[in-house]
């Protein structure tokens, strides 16, 4: 199959009331476990690169990898640019065979991520390609933290509301209190759900996106330790908070960091083992596979729907 817009999978998604996965990659290894993934459990998949991939691998590099893996597969695949602040770069994955692209203007005032995502959306919808946005800022929630310090950074539901009737993205990013990474919260894990339910109600049922929606599960942290990799303190969102997510309108889940542990794992336990191993196949296979394996967990978690 060729690469399709992300409005197609979403709205799928949204009709049926399930979240798909977005997952990262950056290399070949991690493309293909996705791919993998996404095959083995028939089900649509956002294969995503962040302007930092872009420049580690080359959006040749990326383009050309990503069409052959959709091709290889009857699943639905989306060429997804995680996080575009350069309107360059957007540009030129338009360009170059993206079928989504997210404008991350979250670090702008109001009007300013507004007038830049409508810049976007005018550029991308030309060539049938889909806009993700975001609101907010990706800050967990701290214990004891005052309604004022919550608005701050959170989404506002009312901005939500004006933000999707300015510019007509197909998807929204509403920051509910998740950030990137490994170290999420100091304390308890706690999204906003309330203030979730309020953006789906105000964007009339848009496809919602969560954004550092790794869980850093045990399983994974005790493999992680036993083979070297020392991160104290790890936390993620719990699963039973994901699934309240996609409950209250999340449709597209992203995940970048469970795929980086699971790789790392693999690949450290097996040089753990045979310090006399050299090929690289020997020991990128079993973190290819380790990413796989997480990968189908993650969609069919996500799946469940509500
Ligand atoms: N992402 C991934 C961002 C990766 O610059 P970079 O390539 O390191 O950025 O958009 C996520 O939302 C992933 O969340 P996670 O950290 O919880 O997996
Ligand atoms: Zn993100």
């Amino acid at each position: 199959m060729s690469l399709v817009p992300g409005k197609e999978i979403l709205a799928e998604a949204n009709r049926q009331g399930y979240a798909v996965g977005a997952f990262n990659f950056n290399n070949l290894e991690f493309l293909q476990a996705i791919v993998t993934a996404a095959d083995h459990t028939e089900t649509p998949v956002f294969i995503a690169t962040t302007e930092g991939a872009i420049k580690y691998a080359g959006l040749d590099y990326i383009v050309a990898m990503a069409q052959t893996a959709a091709r290889s597969t009857k699943t639905p695949i989306c060429l997804h640019l995680d996080h575009g602040r350069n309107l360059d770069v957007i540009r030129r994955c338009i360009d170059a065979g993206y079928t989504s692209v997210m404008i991350d203007a979250s670090n702008l005032a109001f009007e300013e991520n507004t007038a830049k995502t409508k810049t976007v959306v005018e550029i991308a919808h030309k060539k049938g390609v889909s806009v993700e946005a975001e609101l907010g800022r990706l800050k967990g929630i701290e214990d004891n933290i005052s309604v004022a310090e919550r608005d701050s950074f959170l989404v506002d539901p009312e901005q939500a509301r004006r933000f999707v009737k300015a510019t007509g993205v197909d998807s929204l990013a509403p920051a509910i209190g998740t950030s990137h990474g490994a170290f999420k919260f100091k304390g308890k894990p706690r999204l906003d759900f309330d203030r979730l339910h309020q953006v789906k109600a105000l964007t009339n049922g848009l496809p919602l996106v969560l954004h550092g929606a790794s869980t850093v599960p045990r399983e994974l942290l005790d493999r992680c330790q036993k083979s070297g990799v020392k991160i104290p303190g790890a936390q993620g969102v719990p699963e039973e908070q994901l699934i309240q997510a996609i409950k209250h309108g999340i449709n597209k889940v992203n995940v970048d960091t469970d795929l980086r542990l699971a790789f790392t794992a693999g690949v450290r336990t097996v040089l753990n083992e045979n310090p006399g191993q050299f090929d690289p196949r020997k020991y990128l296979s079993p973190g290819r596979e380790s990413v796989a394996e997480l990968v189908k967990g993650k969609i069919l978690l996500f799946r469940q729907g509500r």
